[in-house]
């Protein structure tokens, strides 16, 4: 059936697909331009194959049966679809992977909270597991502003709790466990006899799933297959609205875990996942592994793993992460990639075999098994190490600093800002970015200072404007960027990096450590002074 639409403004895909107000993507038509816009600005879904899924927030089940039906009418061959609707992001890019799919929708706004008066949000993936390129996105945007029909079967909804193939016309659904894929992904390439010979010898753990996408699958991994005691994975039935909880692993909202991690009796090991589970937080017995610090460890351990025995080719990281695993690129001799913020830039490199692990401050850490970040993959690489080293996080951790150095670090976001506002601080920085190589500033001089533009080594594309970073002659960077996956108003990161090379001043309180960076920035950038703010709304 063809109905027609019109276009809907406003419909731009941002760092990680489409987000809105769950409200806005429930509203007339809303939901159905987009997808179209898909198919139709990726050549056509005739013929194809795609993957569909969700974290299983609020309205995932109901727009996963509009786009089976969407995808039915546009002369799709086959969706594979998790069962319930479910995919975690990582599940389905590998599942695009290994049955060669032509790409994969999955449902989520990953760590922002859902519900009716939540978020919702959509990501189209390519046919190599990863996001969508921006050319991609932009051609998907440029589509919903022409878009003026939609093809959708006129079908019953399909049951998606059957596993099995059922059928819309002539179009194939396929409901798998959205498990079972993952989990042998993960055998193949962790020491899984090692790690539960681990947990059998009384290692302790505690995996928050934050009543997201993660709790099926780290507990089928964990406590089933790892041997893991029950109850190790907590939260750990995705809800529509993830418990009232906001499904982001940082230390402000997985406060539990921390709380727990910190005080008397800790298990060995903490760790929490994202709404999608795709991010992940790593926490030892009183001691926080920042998301840098972690890709770091990962990088200078990873060979500890089987299917890392071989080496890595090298390490991308996104601009504002720390520099900490360009440190470790370098010992290991291997090529250190710096992109902007989105996993998407990942791609190519991961694709050419330049990049075997990436990682971002944004709790964010991958490797080339997928295209996409992977949550559970990070804490069983973390567990793998620790098997192997049988160390605590904290020893692992501190030898690791008393190497490589080590780089204090801190995000500091300003949410919910008048877009005007955040606006000015940008404007007013950018401004003064010619100006200040060669100045003194916080006891050291400036070396460089730019908007951040990136040219892809792969295929030559450039991104440009994509975060300003002023950098100091010892290493230390201011970085301030606009968030691209917000939904209401605008959200400003600032990003603050000290180097400290060591042996001394290795062990000092983060926040006091960023001290003279953080009033380095409100010079450069007068954030306090423009916003009316008095600080930061959350600290990671
Ligand atoms: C997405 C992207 C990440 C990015 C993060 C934060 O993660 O995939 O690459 O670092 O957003 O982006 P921003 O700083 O623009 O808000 P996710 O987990 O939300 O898909």
């Amino acid at each position: 059936m063809r109905v027609t639409t019109r276009p809907i403004e406003g419909q731009k895909p941002g760092t990680s697909g489409l987000r809105k107000k769950t409200k806005v993507f429930m509203s007339k038509g809303y939901l159905k331009n987009f997808i179209q816009s898909i198919f139709d600005a990726t050549g056509g879904a005739e013929g194809k194959t795609y993957v569909l899924g969700g974290d299983g927030r609020y309205f995932n089940v109901e727009a996963a049966q509009t786009i089976l039906k969407m995808a039915a009418a546009n002369g799709a061959k086959r969706v594979i679809v998790g069962q319930g609707a479910l995919l975690s992001t990582p599940a389905a890019s590998h599942l695009i992977r290994r049955n060669g799919a032509d790409g994969g929708i999955i449902l989520s706004a990953s760590h922002n909270p859902g519900g009716p008066d939540a978020d919702f949000g959509v990501k189209f993936n390519g046919p190599n597991g990863g996001p969508a390129s921006e050319a991609v996105t932009e051609a998907i945007f440029a589509r919903s502003g022409e878009i003026d029909a939609y093809c959708i079967a006129d079908e019953r909804d399909i049951d998606l709790s059957k596993i099995g193939m059922q059928h819309i016309g002539c179009m194939e659904v396929f409901i798998i466990d959205p498990v079972a894929d993952y989990a042998r992904l993960m055998e193949s390439l962790f020491d899984f006899p090692k790690i539960r010979a681990m947990f059998a010898g009384g290692f302790r753990m505690r995996f928050d799933a934050m009543c997201a996408v993660t709790g099926p699958y780290a507990k089928e991994i964990l406590e089933g297959r790892l041997g893991a005691a029950p109850g190790t994975v907590v939260h750990a039935e995705p809800l529509p609205d993830f418990g009232g909880m906001h499904p982001d692993p940082n230390p402000t909202w997985a406060h539990e875990l921390m709380d727990e991690m910190f005080g008397a009796d800790a298990p060995d090991f903490g760790a929490a996942s994202d709404g999608d589970g795709d991010r992940n937080m790593v926490v030892g017995q009183g001691i926080y592994v920042s998301p840098s610090d972690s890709l770091a460890v990962l990088a200078a351990n990873a060979h500890l793993a089987p299917g890392y025995r071989a080496g890595l080719k090298g390490v991308a990281r996104s601009m504002p992460t720390s520099c900490a695993a360009d440190r470790v690129a370098e010992a290991l001799g291997i090529g250190a990639y710096e992109t902007p913020t989105g996993w998407k830039f990942f791609g190519n490199l991961l694709d050419a075999g330049r990049a075997t692990l990436c990682g971002e401050e944004s709790f964010g850490t991958g490797s080339d098994h997928v295209r996409e970040k992977d949550g559970l993959w990070a804490v069983l690489l973390w567990l793998n190490i620790l098997a192997e080293r049988k160390e605590s996080v904290g020893e692992i951790l501190k030898a690791h600093w008393r190497k490589f150095g080590r780089n204090y670090y801190s995000r500091h976001d300003y949410e919910a800002l008048p877009v005007e506002v955040a606006n000015e601080v940008m404007d007013g920085l950018r401004a003064r970015l010619p100006g200040l190589p060669g100045t003194d500033l916080a006891g050291r001089t400036i070396s460089s200072a730019d908007d951040f533009a990136y040219a892809d080594p792969v295929d030559g594309s450039t991104s440009e404007r994509q975060g300003l970073r002023v950098v100091f002659g010892d290493g230390s960077r201011i970085v301030l960027r606009l968030s691209g996956t917000g939904t209401e108003g605008a959200t400003l990161r600032l990003y603050l990096e000290r180097y400290a090379a060591g042996p001394d001043g290795l062990d000092q309180e983060v926040q006091a450590a960023l001290a003279p960076m953080i009033r380095a920035a409100e010079e450069l950038a007068g954030i306090r002074a423009v916003t009316g703010r008095e600080g930061p709304d959350v600290v990671t």
